[in-house]
This record gives structure tokens, sequence and C-alpha cells, in this order.
């Protein structure tokens, strides 16, 4: 890694300083939503801590909490603490339920997320000769302009192509030989099996990939990185609330995310106790902004799990890591009174080989009574004379491993939906 960086901090920031730059970014994020926004004041009124309670990193657990309910009921721009003529732009993301998250944004706010964005780009190992092709969304979704912004501070060449349009894909892949691809896991996955039944490979110069927006598993990883051919992946995080995406980077040492602790605090809480985990447990991400002004977050529950990981990364990047982003609490299904996580069910079938990466689950509920139905592709070459045997162990495994029964049935490679976005992996037909 080198060890001048444009972007990402070098290697003189010590923790005290990284302390004292929150510490400072606390402090003015506190006074700042107290003196902008009334729902703010009201909450931190409620709690009895006002901009002055603020005098170390540890008052942070006297702040009250932010929630997904909290922009619902600001909609449509919540948590508003600038005036609106100092906004510049907003940025939406579909929530699960009804209204769409609509967060606002100042022009500092825009820099700092370009900024931001930058250092991924830049931990990923890009240099400004690379050629980057953008697939994912534009519009009100974060994402397309995120990758956009960053890469063009970062000075790299942007080839802005959005989601979809297969045929158009490939050909500025190969015409213009982009070097990296941007897109949601399921996206490069299906870009992988386009350029592979076109029979590109040889035409195709990408080395990278970065990508993020979904969980995914090491098997659907290795299945995208394999067949592009690439050198190295990286996944990106972000959501829409804390700018968009570019929030944290994986590095080339692949040992986890580093994520941006100059611009805001993570802590990893107990989603029933919304107390710390144990160093190392996976907990709830709550995040805390440093510089954000037209909608700061205060202790805003992502829902999304995952586990810091102590300790030195061998990158030497100073700025800490957390694992990658394992499931959210709100995907989990209760299903015969077992709770049950997707990421559970591929992490099963990651130790079949004969099995490839893609699934879907299917919860059905007839006279009273729950079933769940797993399809799962089998692997491309693999013979199809073992399919029965093949689900009957899968079967098993998953038994065993979530203590409930699901049928299992085994469909040719390719057969499931594939997405230019986020997959969908569970149909829950019980409610309808
Ligand atoms: O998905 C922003 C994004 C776009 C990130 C492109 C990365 C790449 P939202 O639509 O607001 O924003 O969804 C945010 O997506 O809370 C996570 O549950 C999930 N998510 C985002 N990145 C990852 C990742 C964008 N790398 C929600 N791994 C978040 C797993 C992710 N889940």
């Amino acid at each position: 890694m080198p060890s001048h960086h444009r972007f990402l901090p070098g290697p003189d920031l010590s923790r005290d300083q990284l302390f004292d730059q929150q510490l400072s970014g606390l402090q003015w994020t506190v006074n700042h939503a107290y003196e902008g926004s009334p729902v703010y004041r009201a909450k931190l009124d409620a709690a009895g801590v006002g901009p002055d309670s603020i005098t170390s990193l540890d008052d942070l657990s006297r702040l009250p909490f932010t929630s997904v309910e909290d922009l619902r009921d600001g909609y449509p721009l919540p948590l508003l603490s600038v005036p609106e003529d100092q906004v510049v732009r907003i940025h939406a993301s579909s929530g699960t339920t009804g209204k769409r998250k609509v967060l606002a944004y100042t022009q500092k706010d825009i820099d700092d997320w370009k900024d931001m964005f930058a250092r991924c780009y830049e931990l990923a190992g890009l240099t400004t000769e690379d050629r980057v092709q953008i697939c994912v969304g534009y519009g009100l979704w974060t994402a397309g302009a995120g990758f956009q912004l960053g890469c063009e501070r970062f000075g790299a060449m942007a080839l802005p192509l959005g989601p979809g349009n297969l045929e158009m894909q490939l050909q500025i892949l190969v015409d213009v030989g982009a070097t990296c691809l941007c897109s949601t896991a399921s996206m490069a996955l299906l870009m992988a099996e386009e350029v592979e039944k076109h029979g590109l490979m040889d035409r195709v110069k990408l080395k990278r990939c970065i990508f993020g927006a979904e969980t995914h598993s090491a098997a659907m990883r290795a299945n995208f990185e394999e067949r592009l051919g690439l050198e190295g992946s990286f996944d990106i995080t972000g959501l829409t609330e804390l700018y968009g995406p570019g929030a944290g980077l994986e590095c080339e040492a692949h040992e986890g995310i580093h994520y941006w602790a100059d611009y805001y605090i993570l802590e990893i809480l107990d989603p029933e106790t919304l107390q710390p985990v144990a160093e190392g447990e996976v907990g709830e991400m709550v995040v805390t902004t440093l510089r954000k002004e037209a909608a700061p977050l205060i202790r805003y529950r992502t829902r999304d799990l995952t586990r810091l990981i102590p300790g030195q990364c061998p990158c030497g990047q100073v700025l800490p890591r957390h694992d990658k982003i394992l499931g959210r609490s709100d995907d989990m299904i209760i299903y015969r009174g077992v709770n049950i996580y997707p990421g559970q069910i591929a992490a099963v079938l990651e130790q079949f080989p004969e099995a490839g990466s893609e699934y879907q689950i299917t919860l059905r509920r007839s006279g009273g009574k729950d079933s769940m139905q797993v399809k799962v592709e089998r692997k491309l070459g693999q013979n199809a004379d073992n399919d029965e045997n093949l689900a009957k162990t899968i079967g098993a495994a998953l038994h065993k491993a979530l203590m409930a029964r699901a049928g299992v049935e085994i469909v040719e490679p390719g057969e499931l939906p594939r997405s230019f976005a986020k997959s969908k992996r569970v149909l829950d037909e019980r409610d309808e």
C-alpha cells in the first residue's frame, strides 16, 4: 500500500487524534442538531442533555436514539437541521413499508461524501488510469450519484452506465476497456454470467470490482471473481441515511471493512438491551455523524448486524474495521417459532461444492401450518443425476443448523431470477 495517500489518513494519524476529532465532531453535531431541528431539540431535552453536556466520548451513551420511525414522522424532510434554502439535493431509498426514506444534503454534505467516497477508490488500489464502469441506479437512489462523485473526485474515468441494459454494458466493458466494475453483488454475478455466455472473457480488462448494497456469501463472491478473472473485489458499505454508499470499504488484506471513524462514530449494540455488546460480538450498527449538516444522525439505529474487528489491520491503515454486514435485524424470518436469517441458509449451502451460490426461500402457510421451501441452483458443470441426493443432504444439514425443517429443490444453474439491483431471496407468502 502506498505510504502517501491523497484521501485516506496517513499512518501518522494516532488513535488519540482520532478520538479528539470524534469528540469535537460529536459536540458540533449535538449543538447543531439542538439549534437547528425542533425534533432533535425535543428529543435531547427529553433525555436531559443539551449542547454543553458532551465533555467526553463516554457522553455518547447519554444521547437518545434515532430510528426509521423518526424518518417517517418527518417525511419528506426528516431531521432537517438547516434552513431549507441550504439544501442542495435530496436522495431517497425505498423503505420496507410505505414511505420512502428521504434525506437532505447541503453542499458541504455532498463535498464530504465525495471525499469519503474517493477514499474507497484509493483503498481499493485504483489509480487515475482506471476506467470505472458504474452499474448501479442513478436518480433518487444514492448509489449512482455516490459512485460517480467519488470517481470524479478521485480522478479515475467514470463510465456512468447505471444498471440494466446488458448489451450496452458488454459493449462498453469491451470497447472502452473498463478496469473496475461497481455494482451490487447480484449485478456483478449477472455481468459475469453474461461475459461468459458471450465468450468475451479474453476481451474484458476488468481487474477489480467494488460491490455492495446487499449481503453476499463467500460463494457468490468467488463465483463472480473467478468468472470475471478479477485480481480482487472489495465490499463497500453505506446507507442513504449516512450519505449513501462509501461509508467504508474492505482493504486489500480482505480482513474486514475500514470505516470512516473521522466522519461517524459506530457503536455495536445489543438490539434488545441497547447496551454495547462485548468486544468482537455481533450486534446492531448504531451511527452518529460528526459533520453532517442537513440531516445529522444521533445514535441512528441502522438495523444492520455486524461486529467490530479489534486490533491493527495488516494493511497498516489506522481507521478501524468492522466485519462484513451479516444481515439486517428486519430480515429475520420467524418460522415455526425459530428465528432464522437468510445468511444462515447461505452459510449451510456453502458447505456443498455441488451447489451454486444462488438460492431462494419461499414461506407458505396452509391449514395453519407453515412450510419453507429452499430452491438451490446446481453448480454449473455438476451432474443433474445427483439432484435428489443433494437435495436430501442439504435438507438434513439445514435441519441441523436451523432446528427447523425445510424442503429443498435443486434447480438448473441460472434458473432463479437475476437482479440488476438487490436480490430478493425471501418470498414470504404467509400473509397473503
Ligand atoms: O444500498 C447504498 C449502497 C449502494 C451501498 C451501493 C453500497 C453500494 P440503501 O438503499 O439506503 O443504500 O440501503 C442501505 O443496504 O442498511 C444494508 O442493510 C444494506 N447494505 C448496504 N451495503 C451493504 C453491504 C444503499 N456492503 C442498506 N453488505 C444497509 C451488506 C449492505 N448489506
